[in-house]
């Protein structure tokens, strides 16, 4: 029943949380526990969205203090003046963080730069740029993620560089046993079925219809949402590192239909039991260690037995597929139809074909004993690909349809997904009454409504309540932030714009933990997540995270044995570990990455209003003057094109094939993920109208070596 609903997520963990809640109230009578001792942990009181604010987006920081009345703050531009100062907002006990916090906005601050500093009661934030193409590295990183995490396919250096390349995996060469050939597990089937591709889901090497699906929709929806708004140029083809780049489909196309061609294969044949029906998920038979390259697993392969949710997630993704990859591709858009009609009419016919917990042997089990969202959520996509009254029918009689349970303080998520159908009920053109779209669309604003007034209450803004840190909190706040977009879109609300750009700035440093959750992006941030290759914790020659990986976040539930020995006491919103055994609140996962993605891309957008980038009177010339297998040196020219000398300079860009600045000559350069910052050396701060200066660096790349083409100066564009 959809009241149920906020419960299914607690169920991994009812004691935990409790005992959690208890020592939480403790904590507030007694702050020199968990809570402070974590912030004396991070590297400053002052915790700013380390890589930085929008110039028309809000601009606050959360100051942990003892002190309980006001204190000054005062922004700093790079050249250490003070180009802003306010008083902070005390706050008081934080309950998620166990932090006595205050809050200072500088949101009317709206010049750009880089390298600002916060100062607030003897803290110093880390440094941030004030800057309208902030995003724009991360929405190619995160987006990046799924590649890397291709199964079936050669990631090859050329696209990610060379410590990220390896070979295919799982594709039957030794020591793979599969997954071109893959067995049932006992009594299961008596075939075998080619289930190659797809994604791997997190840091292990399983591939589960349940999670794909959400993850699809979420990677396909950031397309469709864009195409709405007419940005969607900016996902398209030639934008990101895939190998499919210039053939004429848009870049987030091509990467979630390696997935899709996954989840297609993943359902069971007709002429065989259940046929229509979805594998359940595909994994190995018992858990490989830390760390297994994905070639060299030599675990078999199993298929789990199908089970409703996986085919309705396969019915739900495929029609959106058909959908949106129309325009592309018919022949395409006409097979996920036919695979999505065929699980649906599968699934009504087995509607009670549940995938227990227990089975978590080699695999994670996505167990979910409550399917009718995910009725709701096939129903709903169905009908606004093909508009056919059987499918409205099965949304309008949905308890889901009308229930207040769709969307959740703790957000939507692989076992909730009423929400996802209501999402596109609410945004894509349908024939539902006047009356049912209005309700539908405001369930979305309310819900929204809701998020903001949770950030509201707490001294760090998160959109997710004090006892909603599970695992994977992240996801829960990020998903919960795709809805207040949503909600902007559907009413042009700027608050709902505001509430996104925050979620971002905790997920970027602004947090209990002072820590930016995603690697590469901010000076504190994630780089040991769990993960079978990327274990550079555990042997020092495999690389770390790719830049743009987002870890889960903390759970209170501590489900791992490094998170109870080292988190013990901790308030929810501190108890993360960046440890790579901590897999209950530092792994990656397909699932946890597309909401930020959808994010990263919503927020690089340029809006028409002040977020548009100014421009400033500059043109820059990039020229790779050298390039071998894996390096190369570059010429940046910059010409102060304007009638006012230039005293002082920045030059900002992002790098598009995952270059890394390794030395400069002339300027400072500095990198965070694909975002490069070359400032000037002092002597050749000055640019008079009309000069030029010019600065060399060399970087490391693998193979193709695409210079960049948009380039900023102190923050604005130059053409
Ligand atoms: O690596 C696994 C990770 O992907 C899962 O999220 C997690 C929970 O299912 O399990 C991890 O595997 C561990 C297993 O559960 C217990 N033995 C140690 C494994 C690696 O740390
Ligand atoms: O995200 C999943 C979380 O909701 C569950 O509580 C947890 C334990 O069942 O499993 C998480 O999913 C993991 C999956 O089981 C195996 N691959 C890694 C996933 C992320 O940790």
């Amino acid at each position: 029943m959809p009241p149920s609903v906020s419960l299914r997520r607690r169920r991994t963990l009812p004691t935990v949380l409790l005992a959690g809640s208890l020592l939480l109230g403790g904590l507030l009578t007694a702050p020199a526990a968990a809570g402070l001792a974590d912030a004396a942990a991070a590297t400053t009181a002052v915790r700013v969205n380390q890589v930085g604010y929008l110039p028309d987006g809000p601009k606050r920081a959360t100051v942990v203090t003892t002190s309980s009345s006001a204190l000054t703050w005062q922004l700093r531009s790079a050249s250490g003046t003070v180009v802003a100062s306010g008083s902070t907002v005390p706050r008081g006990a934080d309950t998620p963080s166990g932090q006595s916090v205050q809050v200072a906005d500088f949101s009317s601050y709206q010049e750009t730069g880089t390298g600002y500093v916060l100062s607030v009661d003897g803290s110093t934030s880390d440094p941030f740029d004030i800057r309208a193409g902030l995003y724009d590295g991360l929405r190619s990183d995160s987006m990046a993620f799924f590649y890397h995490q291709r199964s079936g396919i050669a990631i090859e250096s050329s696209l990610v560089g060379s410590a990220y390349a390896h070979p295919a995996g799982h594709l039957g060469v030794a020591p793979n046993k599969g997954d071109t050939s893959v067995p049932c597990q006992s009594g299961v089937c008596d075939y075998t079925r080619d289930v190659r591709g797809g994604w791997y889901d997190a840091g292990d090497q399983g591939k589960y219809v349940v999670n794909g699906g959400i993850s699809t929709w979420l990677v396909v929806n950031s397309f469709e949402r864009a195409r709405r708004a007419g940005t969607d140029a900016a996902l398209g083809d030639s934008t990101l590192r895939v190998p499919e780049r210039g053939n004429g489909m848009p870049d987030v196309l091509d990467e979630a239909r390696w997935e899709l061609e996954f989840l297609m294969r993943m359902q069971v044949p007709d002429g065989k039991p259940y046929a229509g029906m979805a594998f359940h998920k595909v994994h190995d038979a018992a858990w490989t260690a830390l760390p297994t390259r994905p070639d060299q697993d030599a675990q078999v392969r199993e298929l789990h037995r199908p089970s409703t949710a996986a085919t309705l997630n396969l019915a739900a993704t495929a029609a959106q597929c058909a959908r949106v990859y129309r325009p592309y591709d018919a022949a395409f858009a006409d097979r996920c139809l036919a695979a999505a009609r065929k699980a649906w009419t599968a699934a009504q016919a087995n509607p009670a074909m549940y995938a227990p917990d227990s089975d978590s042997t080699g695999g994670g089990a996505y167990g979910d004993t409550q399917v009718s969202d995910e009725f709701y959520w096939a129903a709903a996509e169905l009908y606004a690909t093909t508009g056919e009254s059987a499918y409205r029918d099965a949304v309008t009689s949905s308890s889901w349809h009308t229930s207040a349970g769709a969307f959740t303080p703790y957000g939507f998520g692989w076992a909730d997904t009423a929400a996802l159908g209501r999402l596109t009920l609410a945004t894509v053109p349908n024939g539902l009454p006047a009356s049912d779209l209005a309700r539908i669309r405001s369930s979305v604003t309310s819900a929204a409504d809701g998020y903001l007034s949770t950030m509201a209450g707490q001294g760090y803004a998160v959109p997710i309540p004090k006892d909603g840190y599970f695992w994977g909190s992240n996801s829960e706040l990020a998903d919960n932030a795709v809805v207040m977009a949503v909600a902007g879109e559907l009413t042009g609300d700027a608050r709902y714009r505001a509430g996104v750009l925050e979620a971002m700035d905790y997920l970027l440093g602004r947090n209990a933990l002072g820590r930016s959750y995603v690697t590469g992006y901010g000076e504190t941030s994630s780089h040991n997540q769990h993960h079978r290759f990327w274990a550079h914790q555990l042997d020092a020659s495999l690389p770390n995270p790719p830049a743009g990986s987002l870890a889960g976040g903390p759970n209170s539930g501590l489900q791992d044995p490094v998170a109870q020995e080292k988190l013990a006491g901790c308030a929810p919103a501190a108890c993360y570990i960046d440890d790579i055994g901590s897999y209950s609140t530092n792994e990656v996962a397909v699932n946890w990455n597309a909401p930020l993605a959808w994010l990263a891309a919503y927020a690089a957008e340029r809006t028409s209003g002040g977020g548009e980038e100014p421009t400033a009177a500059c043109a820059v010339t990039y020229k790779v003057d050298n390039a071998w297998s894996d390096g190369f040196t570059a010429t940046v020219t910059v010409k102060n094109t304007g009638s006012t000398a230039v005293d002082g300079w920045k030059l900002t860009w992002s790098y598009p094939g995952g270059q890394r600045v390794t030395n400069a000559w002339n300027a400072t350069v500095a990198q965070s993920g694909a975002d490069v910052v070359a400032s000037d050396a002092g002597w050749n701060g000055k640019i008079a109208p009309g000069a030029s200066v010019s600065f060399g660096l060399q970087g490391s790349l693998s193979g193709s070596n695409p210079s960049p083409t948009a380039f900023s100066l102190n923050g604005g564009a130059c053409s």
